[in-house]
Order: structure tokens, then sequence, then C-alpha cells
């Protein structure tokens, strides 16, 4: 018997206007990636069911990601997504700005979402802003607000407005 299993539905960088060019405008800092699942996909344009997503090595601890635009940007749209399919847990996500090169943050998202394997296992969030020159980004995943887990991330997609 010939078989080949179909592909799973992953989006592959479809082109949005005003998409932010995360890795060549972006240097990150992390407290952690697992070696299978490194922090390259969270913006290797491969988002939605079935994308490729970072993790932490550790379970059940507070992570933070921190993107250092040079020069700095203006963001008028986040999108970020997260799959949990294998376990019940609520993951907590702060996301936090600088205009002053980090010395002190805003914060403008902070929202819970809850994963069950017979229920959601698939969030996808957007969130409009309006933050002109941004120099940091900060991202805290807190994995185990509820439950007990790893904390990850499928994708993370920055915009600007178009004027
Ligand atoms: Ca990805």
């Amino acid at each position: 018997m010939h078989k080949r299993l179909m592909n799973e539905q992953v989006s592959v960088r479809a082109e949005r206007p005003g998409e932010i060019d995360i890795s060549s405008l972006a240097r990150f800092t992390y407290s952690s990636e697992h070696p299978d699942h490194p922090l390259e996909h969270l913006i290797d344009g491969r988002y939605g069911r079935g994308g490729t997503h970072w993790a932490s090595a550790r379970p059940n601890t507070t992570e933070r990601i921190v993107l250092d635009f040079e020069p700095p940007q203006r963001i008028s749209h986040l999108v970020y997504e997260v799959e949990e399919c294998c376990v019940e847990r609520t993951q907590e996500v702060r996301v936090e700005v600088s205009t002053d090169h980090g010395s002190t943050y805003r914060q403008v998202l902070a929202q819970d979402y809850t994963f069950s394997p017979q229920g959601a296992t698939f969030q996808h969030e957007e969130l409009q802003l309006d933050l002109p020159a941004i120099t940091h980004l900060s991202l805290i995943i807190v994995p185990n607000k509820g439950g007990a887990g790893v904390a990850s991330l499928t994708s993370l997609r920055l915009f600007t407005s178009a004027d």
C-alpha cells in the first residue's frame, strides 16, 4: 500500500500590509528555550494550528522574552498564538513596552487563556495598539496560572500602521 499523510494546515507567511520584519529589526533576550522548540519558531512564519512553537525547557516556570528594536518601531497591532493540546492549564501572557531603552516599562496587555484537551486547544489573540517609537517589547509568559505545564508560544507578529 502506498500511503502519505496529508500535511497539517499551516499558514506560511501570508503577506499582510505593514508587518514588521521582527527577525531583522529586533534582538532577542530570553530566559529559556527547549532545544526542539527554539525561539526562532516564534517568528518563522509558521503559525496556526500545527505551527512550530517556542517552548521553555523547564515546567511551571514564568519565562520572559524581550525584543530590543533598532531603530525604535511604531507598533499598531500585535498578534500572538498559543497551542496546547495535551494538558489542562491556564497560561497568562503579559505584554509590556518601553520607549526609553528598557529603563521603564508600561503594561499594555495581561491575558489569561485556559486550555483543555477536550475543549479549547488554540488561542489566537489580537491587540490594537498605538505605540510610537517602541524600543523594547517584553513578553512575560506564566504557564501555570492554573494547572501545570510549560510556557509556549506558536507565533508573534507585529504590524505598523500604514501612515
Ligand atoms: Ca511558529
